[in-house]
């Protein structure tokens, strides 16, 4: 009698590194033996690392435990500006096997390198973001992340070619044909932005497709904050489980941290890889303790081609005990940058906080953008935001003032409701602009 096959992956070995499950003593270990070597490193090849270490009179043979670090002055992105293109690379440029670029909005490009080593360490630490995520070797994996100097396209390939899937290099946008490609080679795992998943389940909706009907098991989302109640609207759009994925072009690219698919509780850093931190988001001098919110600084503890010590990520978040993988420490969702902060009359607010309040709104979609404007020389927020199909026109001014007045509630700021018709906002194709300034500089 012959057997059934066996279901895809389930016959596929799919070891953890070691490394994985080490306890927290040793990832300590090996983070403080790495430290020291990165640190010297920097010291003694990177001119920028020497020159801020001797006007703070730090010197690497400071560094002899782990909270030794603090001493060691900060990295900021204006340091790989300043020194553009190549001036923080330690290694001779015929080393440099890739090299990768944020644009930003302002100024010059952040442009990063990487050697064989650091590819390799990269797809490892990407693959382990996959397999805690659920995806399993076998899988054909669509990635819709971009590919060309952002990092989100080539790091999440390499990650799932490590883990020995059969990557589907869609790329960003065209997003017919992410749907023709998902429907005709049926993977079982999704790649891209939560904002770009949102996108491809709305366009299938509008083609008659049930986003729910595709072979989509598991999505891997990252590269832009988003929140629990998006994690819900996107696993009951497409019936999936939704798992986070962080990363930073100037720390690595994704892959730095990945989420549990059984737990859900927030993405794993990879320790035995970077050192994170918590800045006092009002004192930098202080380093807080697990729980505390603040901002990210990570520090490689590998990288050979661009050594980063102490970046600051402008990111916030928190830090809590490792789960699923105990020895590494989670990171909470992040809240926002600290330049996506609107201040508005002294109020603080993150697009993430008006989000989770719009999907407490039944009649309103996750289809939403930020006017900030000044009209009388107040600063004033205009939230507009899509009402779903199902929400008539008239009950979406309900809607709206129930919008308004979460947001009065739990955020304290007042702000005007713009509830406008079913797409009508722009689509996400990748990381999505939420915050238009509009007042006049
Ligand atoms: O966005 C790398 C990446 C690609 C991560 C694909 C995950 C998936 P950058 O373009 O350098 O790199 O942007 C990094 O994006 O500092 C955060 O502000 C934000 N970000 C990245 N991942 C997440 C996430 C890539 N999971 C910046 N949650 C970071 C929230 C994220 N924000």
């Amino acid at each position: 009698m012959t057997q059934a096959p066996a279901a895809p992956g389930t016959s596929l070995p799919n070891p953890l590194d070691p490394e994985e499950t080490m306890s927290r003593d040793q990832i300590e270990a090996i983070q403080l033996e790495r430290l020291k070597e990165t640190v010297a490193y920097a010291y003694n090849r990177v001119p920028l690392y020497k020159e801020k270490y001797d006007d703070a009179g730090v010197h690497p043979g400071d560094l002899k435990e782990l909270a030794d670090l603090a001493k060691f002055p900060f990295t900021e992105k204006e340091d790989l500006r300043r020194t553009y293109p190549f001036g923080m690379f330690a290694v001779p440029r015929e080393e440099v096997a890739r090299i990768h670029a944020s644009s930003g909005t302002t100024g010059r490009p952040t442009v990063v390198g990487y050697t064989d080593t650091d590819l390799d360490n990269w797809a490892t630490l990407g693959a382990r973001c996959l397999r805690l995520s659920g995806v399993k070797p076998g899988w054909r994996v669509h990635n819709a992340y971009g590919y060309g100097l952002f990092t989100g396209g080539l790091g999440a390939h390499a990650a799932a070619e490590k883990l020995g899937t059969t990557v589907i290099p869609m790329s960003g946008g065209q997003t017919e044909k992410q749907i023709t490609l998902i429907q005709d080679f049926q993977p079982e795992a999704i790649l891209c932005t939560p904002t770009y998943l949102l996108t491809i389940g709305d366009a299938m909706q509008h083609a008659g497709i049930d986003p729910r009907s595709t072979s989509l098991r598991v999505a891997v989302l990252g590269a832009e904050p988003w929140t629990e109640e998006m994690r819900h609207e996107l696993e009951e759009m497409f019936g999936i489980d939704a798992c986070d994925i962080y990363g930073l072009s100037e720390v690595m690219g994704p892959g730095v941290a990945g989420e549990s698919n059984e737990k859900k509780d927030g993405s794993h850093i990879w320790e035995d890889h970077f050192r994170p931190e918590i800045l006092d988001a009002f004192d930098e001098t202080r380093v807080l303790g697990d729980g505390e919110h603040g901002e990210l600084v990570f520090t490689s503890l590998t990288k050979q081609a661009l050594p980063i010590i102490r970046y600051r990520t402008h990111d916030l978040t928190r830090l809590m005990p490792g789960t699923a993988r105990p020895g590494h420490r989670r990171m909470g969702r992040i809240t926002g940058r600290s330049d996506d902060m609107i201040i508005l009359r002294g109020v603080n607010l993150f697009p993430t906080q008006v989000e989770e309040l719009i999907l407490k709104v039944a009649g309103l979609s996750p289809h939403f953008q930020l006017e900030i404007t000044r009209p009388n020389r107040m600063d004033e927020l205009t939230v507009k935001v899509e009402r779903r199909e199902d929400c008539t026109t008239d009950r979406a001014g309900a809607a709206g003032a129930e919008l308004q007045k979460l947001i009065k509630i739990h955020i304290g700021s007042t702000c005007r409701i713009d509830v406008v018709d079913p797409e009508s906002l722009p689509r996400s194709v990748g990381k999505l602009k939420r915050i238009y300034d509009l007042r006049d500089k």
